[in-house]
């Protein structure tokens, strides 16, 4: 498969493009080779990798939160490393979930956004636990996957899982596999998704599988739109609870001020889009959606409960975060999509004691691209050179300011419902600039003064120069990252107000 032929490359994204083939050649050749022997390694940890739907980063109660309670999740990163600068690199359901698996950008995975639904995450990619059965790991993904045409058809121990963006959550509908064979879709009655994929993850947790080590992911789908609690929460919140309004909630009143077009017409606002009734006051909103982490902290703690009885907790490492952040009525938001903070944050920790010394809170900035080579680190796996994020594991030992100076941010869904236009960004440890490509609009915040975005600095005279250097670093990311290109006949329906297909994203 073709990557990006069309342009005029620069030697190093001609490069990395080679990278990639090659992984993809070196993957083909691993699989058809014999699987490694577990008795040959050294004794792995299990892995368990825990990822949340929308959960915002401070929807902790371990970072503050003053209406969540989240004891599992904050044992977790109590007991172990948590990063207070975790970001997704494209806040959407399916691409941030290729990332995940892949240790790649969109822009390289080629899934772009929801919609690509006939586009397959491409098979030359190995996903990170492709590797992680190679070197002799079963494997198992249960819950929310909503990566369509392309996990299914890898090789799963055991596979539980739907595709759909927020599934039924009274009755909900999932596949089921086992040895890379996966069965027809069922509908279940009267159960809670999420408490059905964990009833199934303990179910596969104590299977018999002599002494090799297991990789269990579980993807949670609550608290996702519509945003449905389980039965046993459906009082919680219901006296006494304030919920907090964002200072920039009745900007929508205002028309935005110092927002581009692109911002201000977003549709993703609560009480006024239509198509998303589930999202109509602040207070409903956010009392479902707290619910429903509750509820994921729960089965979390299900898990580390079982992990626990059967004395393999420290044996185990234990990996928690999220595919996007949420907005919770920040400019009247809800949803993700938008670079802005409260979008792109997500929670990320690890406990895994016999390399993260308990209590470690880290403040470099690490992204999901990272969580591949994360996760193969802790097992002890080579981390392919192809993948485009690092291990955060050295944080583990020490504090690094140098672990990551900037990085680029790409959103691409276009049309949609939220009516949110693509747009790509940079990030660094104290500046943002956003760039929608398509009325060539910008934002520019300093974040170290104005953490909540309210100052808009594009334009101003003062930022001439910083704003030229930040367009130049942006552009420098992002060609060092190789696109994969999306066969022209599989791209969304045009939208009549764009150019041309993906032109200029
Ligand atoms: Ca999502």
């Amino acid at each position: 498969m073709t990557i990006d032929e069309k342009s005029g490359a620069t030697t190093r994204r001609e490069f990395m493009q080679g990278s990639l083939a090659v992984a993809g050649t070196l993957l083909a050749s691993q699989l058809s080779g014999p699987v490694a022997s577990a008795e040959a390694q050294p004794k792995r940890p299990n892995l368990v990798f825990f990822f949340g739907e929308g959960q915002r980063h401070n929807a902790l109660s371990i970072a503050g939160n003053s209406i969540v309670k989240t004891p599992n999740q904050d044992r977790i990163a109590r007991e172990g490393i948590r990063f207070q600068n975790a970001f997704c690199t494209n806040a959407l359901c399916a691409p941030a979930r290729a990332t995940a698996l892949t240790g790649l950008y969109s822009r390289s995975t080629g899934a772009l956004s929801n919609e690509h639904n006939h586009v397959p995450l491409p098979s030359d990619i190995p996903l990170f636990t492709d590797l992680l059965r190679e070197a002799g790991y079963e494997v198992a993904i249960l819950g929310k996957i909503h990566i369509r045409n392309g996990v299914e058809e890898r090789y799963w121990d055991y596979y539980f899982g739907h595709n759909s963006p927020g599934n039924d959550y009274a009755n909900p509908i999932f596949k089921e596999g086992r040895r890379g064979k996966i069965g027809e879709q069922k509908q279940y009655f009267n159960v809670y998704p999420d408490d059905l994929t964990v009833d199934r993850a303990l179910s596969w947790l104590a299977e018999d599988r002599g002494d090799k080590p297991f990789c269990l992911l579980v993807w949670f789908v609550a608290p996702h739109e519509p945003f449905f609690r389980p039965r046993r929460h459906l009082d919680l919140y219901a006296d006494g609870v304030i919920v907090p309004k964002p200072k920039t909630f009745d900007d929508d009143l205002k028309g935005y001020p110092g927002k581009p077009k692109s911002f201000g017409e977003a549709k993703n606002k609560i009480g006024t889009t239509s198509s998303h009734v589930a999202a109509s006051s602040l207070e409903g909103l956010a009392k479902n959606y707290y619910a429903g982490l509750v509820a994921v902290d729960e089965n979390i703690g299900r898990i580390l409960q079982y992990l626990e009885l059967k004395n393999i907790l420290d044996d185990t490492a234990v990996v928690t975060s999220s595919d996007h952040g949420f907005f919770l009525g920040e400019w009247r938001m809800f949803d993700k999509r938008l670079m802005h903070e409260p979008s792109i944050r997500v929670p990320l920790a690890i406990r895994y004691p016999k390399r993260i010394p308990s209590g470690t809170v880290r403040k470099e900035m690490v992204i999901d691209t990272d969580l591949a080579p994360t996760l193969l680190d802790l097992a002890g796996v080579t981390i392919p050179g192809h993948l485009q994020g690092k291990s955060v594991l050295p944080l583990a030992k020490a504090a690094d300011p140098s672990f990551r100076k900037e990085w680029y941010y790409e959103y691409y869904e276009w049309p949609n419902p939220e009516g949110v236009r693509p747009h790509r960004g940079i990030r660094t440890d104290r500046y943002k600039l956003i760039h929608y490509v398509e009325d060539n609009a910008f934002e520019l915040y300093d974040l170290a003064n104005d953490p909540e975005e309210t100052n808009n600095l594009f334009g101003q005279p003062q930022s001439a120069q910083l704003q030229q250097d930040l367009l130049s670093r942006l552009e420098k990311l992002r060609a060092a990252i190789p696109e994969r290109k999306v066969p022209e006949n599989l791209i969304p329906a045009k939208h009549p107000e764009r150019t041309g297909p993906f032109e200029g994203v």
